[in-house]
Formats: C-alpha cells, structure tokens, sequence
C-alpha cells in the first residue's frame, strides 16, 4: 500500500522540498493550496517535470488554515497516514501588523487540524512545524528541548500555543502527534523579505548593477542558520520515529546577520568597507559607493537576538544531522540567484 501525506503549506519553501522528498520516497502526497488573485504555485509547479514523480500521486486541493470546513473535508477525502502543518503566516516582523490573522491561521490553525484528526481517524500521525522563534528571549545557550519558551512577537506566541495544543492532543488523545522545533532555515526558495534572501539577492543585483542599495535592520541578531532540504528530511523522520516526541532541529552555528553579508559578499568578490554605528552604520564598495544602509523601519518592536540550538537529541534517535554548512548554503543561493538573473 502507498502511504499518504497530507501538506498544509504546500506552495512555500518547506512545502516545496518535503513534497519532492516523499515524492522520491514512493507517497502519494496531497497538498492545500490557498485561493489567490495571482499564481502562488512557482515553488512547486516544476514538480510534475520531475522524472520521478508519476502525475497522479501529486494532487492539490484548495483550502486554508483558517477554515475548519476545507480542513475537515480534505482530510476526510484524502485519507492520509501523515499530516505536516507547515501552513502559517511565517514573517515575524508582519506578524505586529496583523497579530490576530497570524495567531487565527498559526495558533488555531493547528488545532483545527488536530481537532479534525481526533473526528476523522486518530491513528494519522501530526507533525506541527514550531520554530527556534518559541525561545524569543532565550533563558539558556545553547537551546535544547529542555529550554522553556519566551516567546517575543505575536508569531512566536502563537507558535506556542500550536507547540502546547499539539502535545495537549498527544496527551489527551494518545495522537501521534509531534512538535519539530526548527531552527531558522533558508534555500533558493526562501521568501524574497527574509533577511538571508534579501541579501543574496540584493548583493547580487548589486554586484551586477542592477541594483544600488540594500537596506536593512538590525544586523547583530544571531541565528542558527541552516539549508531547508536537510530539514525536511528531519520533518519525515520525526514521524517515522517509533513515538511521538518533540524535537529541536538545527546546526548548532551561530552567525550574525552582519556577518552572513560579509560571507555573501565574499563569495560574490565585493569588497565591503564598514563605517558608523546604529542607525548610522553603512557599507560601502570599493569605489565607495554607499551599498548598505540601515534603516529603522526594519527593526521590530521586540527582537529576538541570540538563537543558537542543540540538536543532540535528533543525532542520537533520529540518526539527523545537517549535511549543509552556511557556505554551501550560500552557494546554493547565490547560483540560483545569479540564474535567475541571467534571465532578466
Ligand atoms: P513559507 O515559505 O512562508 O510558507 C508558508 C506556507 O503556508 C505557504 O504555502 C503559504 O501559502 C501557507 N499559508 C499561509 N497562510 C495560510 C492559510 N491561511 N491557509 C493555508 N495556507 C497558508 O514558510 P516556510 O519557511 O516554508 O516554513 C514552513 C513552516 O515552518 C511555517 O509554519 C513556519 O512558520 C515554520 N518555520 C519555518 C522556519 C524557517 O526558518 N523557514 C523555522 C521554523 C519554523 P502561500 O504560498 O499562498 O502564501
Ligand atoms: O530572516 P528573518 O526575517 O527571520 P526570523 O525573524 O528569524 O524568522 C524566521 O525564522 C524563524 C525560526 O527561528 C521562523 F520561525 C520564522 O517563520 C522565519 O522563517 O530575520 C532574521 C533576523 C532578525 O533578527 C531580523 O531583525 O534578521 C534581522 N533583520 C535585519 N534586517 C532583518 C532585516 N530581517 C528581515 N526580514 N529583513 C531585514 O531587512
């Protein structure tokens, strides 16, 4: 019998490469995909080219996160062994814009679908995509499953609200029902106003001068940055793990923003020269052309500075470990950039 996956958040960057990895493991893979007045489907549309995939066992279904109907219907018609809740308004600094659309879709999204589980067929097995996000201000370095949440922007804290309702329904239920704490992860397919994306593909323009300037936030936030294909991979072995658990998954790394330009810049061979401070800081080129400025506007209204986990416990039981490390993730989308730029 092929088994069956059910992916809310299909068209992003995870959905993208979670659908090519189960393709390629024999699934049948059934995603939601929501109504939109232009195309939202470029992440994925070149799948059915893909020498591995036979037409019929890729199959989108419309619906939202936000609506318990489209949720019930499709799980109910689709039938899956495994559901994967990556669907979510993921942009943290937008999420103080819209703060009850983003708690609607990110929080009671993930109950909707649990609620739906526990109607339809218990034995489905959940994976809920919680973020390193949850930490916010961190109460311990690095952070483990063990580090308790303190969570910074209206995102985060409907992350947790979605990581607790998820392990309340495992509790309750007896669900197979899995958190993945994740740690920021990036690819070509990273949405274009996410700070790594916004530098590879501005220092790119730059470089070929399609482009002056980029301006930025606050670039002495650190992350623990790695390549979203290895994370996937996490995502499926969660839910293959012989009991549902929750799980951090990272590098264990730690770079600044301003230190990832600095290795952007390196790999494209600008020279970058530094001066000012705060708001005042800047780059420039070497022909001193002002490159990057900082701008207020990109600050958030609480940040989340220092992020940087340990994932010994999915090495250890999951057998996961990144096989990407941030130069060769800056590789992979530095290429894809100047590609695509090759085409303008
Ligand atoms: P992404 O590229 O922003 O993709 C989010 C997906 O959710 C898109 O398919 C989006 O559809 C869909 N979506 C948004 N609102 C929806 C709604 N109301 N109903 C149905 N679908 C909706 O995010 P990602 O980077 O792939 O991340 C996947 C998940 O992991 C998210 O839940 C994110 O919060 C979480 N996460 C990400 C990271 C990371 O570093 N990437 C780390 C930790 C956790 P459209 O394409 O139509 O917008
Ligand atoms: O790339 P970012 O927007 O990612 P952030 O906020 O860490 O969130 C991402 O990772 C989370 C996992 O920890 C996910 F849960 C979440 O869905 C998302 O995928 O910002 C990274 C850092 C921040 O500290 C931000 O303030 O970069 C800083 N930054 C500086 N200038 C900027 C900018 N961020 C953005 N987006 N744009 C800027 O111009």
């Amino acid at each position: 019998m092929k088994r069956i996956a059910l992916i809310f958040g299909v068209t992003g960057q995870d959905g993208s490469y979670l659908t090519r990895l189960l393709l390629k493991k024999g699934y049948i893979v059934h995603g939601v995909k929501r109504r939109s007045s232009s195309l939202n489907t470029s992440r994925i549309d070149d799948i059915y080219q893909e020498p591995f995939i036979k037409k019929k066992n890729f199959v989108l279904h419309y619906g939202d996160i936000t609506d318990g109907t489209s949720i019930f219907d499709i799980i109910k018609k689709t039938k899956p062994n495994e559901i994967y809740n990556l669907a979510a308004q993921s942009h943290v600094a937008v999420s103080f814009k819209i703060p009850e659309y983003t708690s609607n879709a990110d929080a009671l999204g993930s109950l909707r679908i649990l609620d739906s589980i526990i109607k339809i067929n218990p034995k489905i097995k959940f994976y809920q995509a919680g973020s390193s996000e949850m930490y916010g201000k961190v109460q311990s370095f690095p952070q483990t499953e063990k580090t308790p949440f303190y969570p910074r922007s209206p995102y985060a804290v409907s992350k947790v609200y979605a990581h607790w309702i998820t392990v309340n329904y495992r509790e309750s239920y007896n669900l197979f029902a899995c958190n993945g704490i994740l740690f920021n992860h990036e690819s070509p397919l990273r949405g274009e106003t996410f700070v790594t994306k916004k530098i590879v593909k501005g220092l790119c323009r730059i470089k070929l001068k399609k482009q002056k300037k980029l301006y930025l936030g606050n670039i002495y936030a650190k992350r623990d940055w790695g390549h979203a294909e290895d994370y996937v991979e996490a995502m499926w072995k969660i839910l293959q793990y012989k009991k549902p658990e929750d799980w951090v998954i990272c590098t264990g790394k730690q770079y600044s923003v301003k230190q990832f330009i600095n290795l952007v810049a390196k790999n494209l061979n600008l020279k970058l020269f530094w001066s000012g401070e705060g708001l005042n800081e800047k780059a420039y080129s070497e022909k001193n052309e002002k490159i990057i400025e900082i701008k207020k506007e990109y600050f958030r209204p609480a940040e989340v500075e220092n992020l940087k986990g340990n994932a010994a416990k999915a090495k250890k039981h999951l057998k996961w470990k990144p096989t990407k490390n941030i130069n060769a993730l800056i590789k992979d989308m530095i290429n894809f950039e100047l590609k695509e730029l090759s085409y303008e």
